[in-house]
């Protein structure tokens, strides 16, 4: 016998996955947890019923939420992770040696300890001495942290529900912009092109009327479905020229992140660039 897992993105259409066996279900502070062993996708993480990665395809989101934003400034040293407590996203930050710092700020331990114990593939660089860990809402942080500090802040959140829903206001990326350097970055996760138009169209507006350069890119997802959305808020860069660093030793070991990908992720299917 086994079981199906279904993440609905509308009341007709979702993903699914075949489940082997249900390793853990954990009701934290603020969220339902659950992580079940899959028949092809490896282990898959599952927050307040949305899927937030499979061990089989968590690179294409880490490597694109990281690696254009991180190509796009000359000098990446001080990064923020908003969210992201399975640490996919630090993973991929510290694989440029730009870096000095990754500061993550997530709201739940639980998310990190399950993470810990099941994905060694994603938490591996969580120990790393440059990364710092603070256990926090990243609205609270942002609204105390210091001035111009970071190059480059990423907001790893899930959907807008529940604790995330703050990180998609104008107050939020109003904070971002005074914690970043003159020439800093703002990239969050934007969601679904086809289901969330209207969430990448307001986080896109919001972020515009803060930053002078705002772009929404996409990338494949196959766990979320197709297609999915970054928007990054710049000071300074604009990414959609491409890469201004180039470094090969990092890119030929990546499985989805290139140049060209960088620079072809920009161009959107003309239903979404209407309204961004
Ligand atoms: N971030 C979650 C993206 C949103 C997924 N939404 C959904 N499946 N409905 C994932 C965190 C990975 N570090």
């Amino acid at each position: 016998m086994s079981f199906i897992f279904f993440e609905n993105y509308t009341e007709g259409w979702g993903t699914f996955f075949r489940i082997k066996e249900i390793l853990c279900h954990k009701e934290s502070k603020y969220q339902k947890i659950e992580i079940f062993e899959s028949w092809d996708h490896g282990k898959v993480m599952v927050i307040d019923g949305a899927v937030m990665f499979t061990e089989k395809d968590e690179f294409t989101y880490h490597e694109m939420i990281v690696h254009v934003p991180m190509f796009s400034h000359p000098n990446p040293e001080r990064i923020l992770v908003i969210g992201g407590g399975d640490g996919g996203t630090v993973r991929e930050i510290l694989k440029h040696d730009t870096v000095k710092e990754v500061l993550l700020v997530e709201i739940d331990e639980v998310v990190i300890e399950l993470a810990e114990k099941y994905f060694p593939q994603t938490t591996c660089e969580l120990k790393n001495p440059k990364t710092k860990i603070l256990v926090r809402d990243g609205i609270e942080f942002l609204k105390e942290c210091q001035e111009a500090y970071f190059d480059l802040i990423i907001v790893d959140s899930t959907d807008p529900v529940g604790p995330a829903v703050g990180l998609f206001e104008s107050d939020f990326y109003n904070a971002c912009y005074r914690a970043l350097k003159d020439d800093g970055i703002l990239n969050v996760q934007s969601g679904s092109p086809y289901f969330q138009k209207d969430l990448i169209e307001k986080v896109k507006n919001t972020i515009s009327m803060i930053f002078p350069i705002a772009r929404v890119y996409i990338a494949g997802v196959p766990m979320y479905g197709g297609l999915w959305s970054f928007t990054i808020g710049s000071k300074k860069y604009d990414p959609k020229m491409g890469p201004v660093r180039e470094d090969y030793k990092i890119t030929s070991n990546l499985k989805y992140y290139n140049y060209d990908i960088h620079r072809g992720a920009f161009a959107l299917p003309n239903y979404l660039r209407k309204g961004v």
